[in-house]
């Protein structure tokens, strides 16, 4: 270590702390802390080992400094965040890029020199007076060609609480790599605070330094801007994937369990809020993942783990009913912690969609709140908000999958892709093959926007295999890698598409908040190749009778031909208008489109053209 460095070291950190620390022994790791003691000036550090106690210890300081409440059942805290720090900020998320560097005009960057001042500028001095949290931990399984060591600074006890709920402990991890360079750095500040809110969101920012794998984020406490591992370790890794030849990806990882015991692993790509996690929570499937998943080419298969260990989901219509396991996980006790939900003076809960009448008053985002309050703008301010969330353990559930921590990862079946559209795709279809599913299902994924990110919601919205925000690489090589992915698989996965959220004329949806198992549970059975399929221009759908048998079997439900012929129209001026849509946006956005793309489009085009000649415009799938 150089000498500025271990003095510096010694002089700011206690002898426990020290010893911690230089456990480690990492020159790079250990620069990193120096620097940003040096430059955010904190009153003291606290390094944690992961063990019961350090991880106690971030426990009660998140509650000491009053960012979490305890709740009413044991284990239970709950979070809030400012009244505009409620959701991803993509605007002030940015890529910061040496000159002569281009990720194309997609994907929001800014002038490294003049991006790293700005932010550096913001974190200058912001722990003076206050605890810097230094946390370790591992993306993907420890000890496996997944893993990926990680360490965060932060000065939120929140940020630091939620880490340990959702990644898996990294100080051994971060031992075993010794003096290697290749980690990711993650520098977090909630900055200046007003009610235990960060209060300067207008210099709210997320800059992200893909050379030298390190993060910054600054005036902010939502999940999705801070917790370091989560969306802002994906981007790195994309990158870090993209030049090593393997994917990271914004998917679930389940276990689908088929007829005879059999456990087919999937894949599912969504946009936020759009039915990700209530997938990989079905009934009678096993979890891995809910969010983010790296994939490995391994002798001649693809196997993927997940990337996290806990869940930051979405807890709006989170109940008894829809998602049992979830729900039972949030009443019972446990370590969790609910963000921006209601909180009642009796210390319990309460969210949209839970299943029961809410309170008409309680404590919120908002500060104390009663029904019919209304923001600055004159807006009634929802009781919980739409993007609150809850962060649990996946080795807390009952459905967790035996697989979770397997260090070799699971073997891919199959891929799903899925958005929110309510008049264009039909609820489930199998692509032909790899490049069709690459191209026709995850590249030409569409979806209307939703809460979880900030502004207007309800907007149709371009986004490539549901990891629009997170790419960091031109979008036309990002496509290719996946193309490139399946060569030398032996059986490359099946590629589905899913839409859970199609309505009728009236607006009303035709499908159930569980008919999602129907669809996975067939897409399993033409993994195995145990049903046949009906071929539409655009891929292959499921007969009704295979259908109706699984929708009597798991659901218990008589699944009509009426339901099925609406469902499963093909229809044809809507998937032409997609095809166009997204064709434009290649051909004006995307410079470095592979051909086979537009290869696709056409011979869909070709496909869908011919079939309204011969059947019409909406074709009922019992004409196929
Ligand atoms: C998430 C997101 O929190 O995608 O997973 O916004
Ligand atoms: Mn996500």
């Amino acid at each position: 270590m150089s000498n500025n460095i271990k003095e510096l070291l010694e002089q700011r950190l206690d002898k426990d702390n020290l010893k911690k620390l230089t456990a480690i022994n990492n020159i790079k790791m250990h620069k990193f802390i120096a620097d940003a003691i040096e430059f955010t000036r904190p009153a003291s550090v606290f390094v944690c080992n992961d063990s019961d106690e350090d991880l106690l210890y971030i426990r009660n300081r998140a509650i000491e400094s009053g960012e979490e409440k305890a709740l009413a059942i044991d284990g239970h805290t709950c979070h809030f965040d400012g009244f505009y720090d409620q959701a991803r900020d993509k605007a002030n998320t940015k890529y910061l890029l040496a000159k002569g560097k281009d990720l194309g005009a997609s994907l929001n960057s800014t002038d490294k020199e003049e991006g790293t001042k700005e932010v550096l500028g913001f974190l200058k001095d912001s722990m003076v007076g206050r605890e810097m949290l230094v946390c370790f931990f591992c993306l993907g399984p420890a000890n496996s060609e997944f893993s990926i060591a990680c360490v965060q600074i932060t000065d939120s006890p929140y940020v630091a609480h939620s880490e340990c709920l959702l990644y898996r402990p990294g100080y051994e991890q971060f031992k075993s790599i010794g003096d290697s360079p290749d980690f990711f750095r993650f520098l977090h500040s909630e900055g200046e605070l007003e009610a235990l809110v960060s209060k300067n969101i207008e210099k709210r920012r997320v800059y992200i330094d893909l050379d030298e794998n390190i993060v910054y984020s600054a005036n902010t406490q939502y999940g999705g801007n801070t917790i370091g591992l989560k969306k802002l370790a994906l981007r790195l890794a994309i990158n870090k994937a993209s030049r090593e030849g393997w994917l990271a990806e914004h998917m679930f990882v389940m276990g689908v369990h088929g007829p005879k015991d059999r456990v087919t692993y999937f894949t599912g790509a969504f946009p936020s809020a759009c039915g990700k996690t209530s997938t990989s929570m079905l009934p009678g499937q096993t979890i891995v993942g809910d969010d983010i998943a790296y994939l490995r080419k391994k002798g001649g298969e693809i196997r993927c783990v997940n990337v996290e260990s806990g869940i930051f989901g979405i807890i709006r219509d989170v109940n008894a009913d829809d998602d049992p396991v979830i729900y039972e996980a949030l009443t019972n006790p446990g370590e969790i912690i609910f963000g921006n939900v209601l909180v009642t003076d009796d210390g319990k809960p309460h969210w949209l969609g839970m299943g029961c009448e809410l309170p008409t008053e309680g404590t919120n985002y908002s500060g104390k709140w009663h029904k019919g309050k209304t923001d600055d703008k004159g807006n009634e301010i929802s009781p919980s908000h739409k993007n609150a969330r809850y962060t649990v353990r996946i080795s807390d559930l009952s459905n967790r999958d035996e697989n979770l921590n397997n260090p070799e990862g699971v073997p891919l079946g199959a891929i799903i892709y899925g958005g929110r559209d309510s008049d264009t795709l039909v609820p489930v279809e199998q692509a032909f093959d790899w490049t069709e599913g690459i191209v026709g299902k995850g590249a030409m994924l569409e979806s209307e926007t939703t809460a979880a990110t900030l502004g207007a919601e309800g907007v149709r919205t371009f986004n490539i295999m549901s990891n629009m925000d997170f790419v960091s690489l031109p979008l036309g090589r990002y496509i290719q890698n996946n193309l490139d992915f399946a060569q030398g698989v032996d059986r490359p996965p099946l590629i589905f598409s899913v839409n859970y959220f199609l309505r009728d004329k009236d607006g009303k949806y035709l499908n159930g908040m569980l008919d999602k198992l129907v669809w996975v549970l067939w897409a399993e059975l033409r993994v195995h190749g145990d049903v046949d399929a009906i071929e539409t221009p655009t891929g292959l759908i499921p007969g009704y009778e295979d259908l109706a048998e699984l929708f009597k079997r798991e659901l218990n439900e008589d699944f009509t031909k009426e339901n099925y012929a609406e469902q499963f129209a093909i229809r044809v001026p809507k998937l032409l208008a997609k095809i166009d849509r997204i064709e434009e946006i290649y051909k004006t956005k995307v410079p470095d489109t592979p051909q086979v793309v537009y290869d696709v489009f056409k011979t869909q085009r070709t496909r869908l053209n011919a079939a309204k000649e011969k059947l019409g415009e909406y074709i009922s799938p019992f004409d196929l």
